[in-house]
């Protein structure tokens, strides 16, 4: 298993991607997909379609409403580590959703992710605005919709190109309960769902403090969860904000 910082590091100047096998057990990664499925019906990420009709691709958004077991997964420690080594430990949820690729679904078209893609460019590599977790819901196979990415691709620092996308872009394939954490400037794409079988992936887009989150309802949870949140989940949502920032003066200003 590569160490935190040879992960940051293929992230950053590698791949641009890594693959974290079995971050969860199969039977959890069930069990949420049971959950992300029933409420997918519902209308979520507030301003995006909830439903896709020309993919057949659905969202859930607002993560933090489903319930306790969204709670920890959102905290994985795994996830905190390389995060908080790639962003600092003051980074917070930009958003928190998941994708279902209903069968016969069709690919979302390639990208990058937000802030990137509402960011005019040109970009860099360093620092990482973002930090993308693709979750693997269930194993995700050549034929059910896995995701494409373009290895290496972070490091052009540009939008993706279609026609080169559909040269080199690479499938990824795991178990379920894996997760890939990548750079928000990874070019890719999810690809067809050939399967009879609905294909979710949750996915955790964490960011730096300053940067507005991409759900901008982020921090508005309900009660019961403001109410057992950990300081690490407070901090997530930004409510440390004012603190963080009377650090970072401290830091700047000390001596
Ligand atoms: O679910 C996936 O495989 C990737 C989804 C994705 O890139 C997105 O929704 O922006």
């Amino acid at each position: 298993m590569p160490t935190t910082a040879q992960i940051v590091a293929e992230i950053t100047d590698g791949n641009g991607y890594a693959i974290l096998p079995n971050l969860i057990p199969s039977y959890e990664a069930a069990a949420a997909r049971e959950i992300l499925l029933k409420c997918s019906e519902a209308p979520l990420v507030k301003g995006l379609p909830a439903r896709n009709p020309a993919t057949g691709q659905r969202t859930v958004g607002s993560l933090l409403h489903r319930g306790v077991m969204f709670e920890c997964l959102v905290q994985n420690p795994a996830l905190m580590e390389i995060g908080e080594a790639l962003l600092g430990d003051d980074m917070t949820l930009s958003s928190y959703a998941a994708r279902i690729l209903e069968p016969g679904a069709r690919e979302m078209g390639a990208h990058i992710d937000y802030p990137y893609w509402a960011m005019r460019g040109p970009f860099a590599v360093r620092p990482a605005l973002m930090l993308q977790v693709i979750w693997m819901m269930q194993d995700f196979t050549e034929g059910n919709g896995a995701t494409l990415v373009v290895p290496g691709s972070q490091r052009r620092g540009v939008p993706p190109d279609a026609a080169v996308f559909a040269k080199e872009a690479v499938v990824v394939t795991g178990s379920s309960g894996s997760a890939i954490v990548s750079h928000g400037l990874l070019w890719h794409d999810t690809s067809r769902n050939r399967s009879d079988t609905p294909r979710v992936s949750m996915l955790i887009n964490y960011g730096l403090k300053v940067i507005r989150p991409m759900e901008p309802g982020i921090a508005v949870v309900p009660d019961e969860v403001m109410e057992r949140a950990t300081p690490r989940l407070r901090r997530l949502l930004g409510l440390d904000f004012a603190e963080s920032l009377r650090r970072d003066l401290a830091r700047r200003y000390k001596g």
